[in-house]
């Protein structure tokens, strides 16, 4: 349901179930989380999640046909969707959704979670729980509300209408939005070349410090300060911080040789 690609230390993750709409079943599902963390364990500096479409559809969201109907939860907290949705927040290195079409409902979530978007401009996000008589979850709905605001966050989630990628770039929820053949240039250009220039080490250590500060409300726990502190540290510890200082000053680019584990 899905393959993968390595180029040049930026593995590529693609949906390939074009003829469900790449609906996130529980297998594919569990097929993105185990090559997310393959991804991770193999030393990749960035993870990119791409899709075949069919009419236009990135991935229409959880397979409604898999939504239980038994009055369980079907976002509960152990779903494959929800592991998912944590395994993309937590790796510690960039994961990018690079969207050649629309995304609905868990699939939307799926992007939002996602570090960065880059979009072709004919792309839509929706969140369509409404429109299925879901309460979506808390977790969900804080993702939404700490990218959006409050006020986009309940339009999209009360009218279950689809954003243009027009007004998802307005409101900062895609990073850059092109044209369906410039896409894949624009991805490398604007983000992995430059990711790949810079220090993996310090890259992971403010992923791990966003991740943190992303799902603080207004007090941060004590456990969770030093544990930052140990992260930055580390880094500014490191012989990537002193190469890339040195580097600076001797007008020459950077060699860093740092591993993202090595803040495990
Ligand atoms: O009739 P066949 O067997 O060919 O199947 C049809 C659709 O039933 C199927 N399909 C899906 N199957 C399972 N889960 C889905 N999410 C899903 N979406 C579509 O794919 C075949 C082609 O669909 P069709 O004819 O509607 O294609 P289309 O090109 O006319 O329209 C494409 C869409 C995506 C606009 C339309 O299929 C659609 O609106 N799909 C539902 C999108 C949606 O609401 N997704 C949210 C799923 S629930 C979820 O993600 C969360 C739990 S929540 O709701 O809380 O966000």
């Amino acid at each position: 349901m899905i393959s993968t690609e390595t180029q040049n230390k930026v593995r590529f993750i693609t949906l390939q179930n074009p003829r469900h709409l790449n609906a996130l079943s529980s297998e594919l599902c569990a097929e993105i989380e185990g090559a997310i963390n393959e991804a991770y364990q193999e030393n990749c500096v960035c993870i990119v999640l791409q899709a075949e479409c069919r009419n236009g559809v990135w991935s229409a969201g959880h397979d409604i046909r898999e939504l239980p109907l038994d009055g369980s939860d079907p976002l509960a907290y152990d779903v494959p969707l929800e592991k998912l949705l944590r395994a993309v927040q937590t790796v510690p290195i960039p994961v990018i959704a690079s969207l050649s079409g629309s995304v609905w409902g868990g699939a939307c979530d799926l992007a939002l979670s996602c570090d960065m978007i880059i979009a072709v401009d004919t792309a839509t996000f929706a969140i369509t729980p409404a429109k299925i008589g879901i309460p979506y979850n808390s977790s969900g709905l804080m993702h939404f509300i700490n990218q959006l605001g409050m006020n986009k966050a309940r339009e999209m989630f009360f009218t279950a209408q689809a954003l243009t990628a027009q007004e998802a770039l307005n409101v900062g929820l895609v990073n850059h939005i092109t044209t369906t053949e410039g896409l894949d240039a624009m991805l490398e250009e604007k983000l992995l070349d430059p990711i790949r220039r810079n220090s993996i080490l310090a890259i992971s250590a403010m992923k791990r410090q966003f991740r943190v500060l992303s799902r603080s409300t207004a007090n941060i726990t004590a456990e969770e300060l030093e544990h930052i502190g140990n992260w930055r540290s580390q880094v500014y510890h490191s012989d990537d911080y002193r190469e890339g200082v040195t580097s600076f000053i001797e007008k020459r680019s950077p060699q860093y040789k740092g591993n993202a584990h090595e803040l495990d």
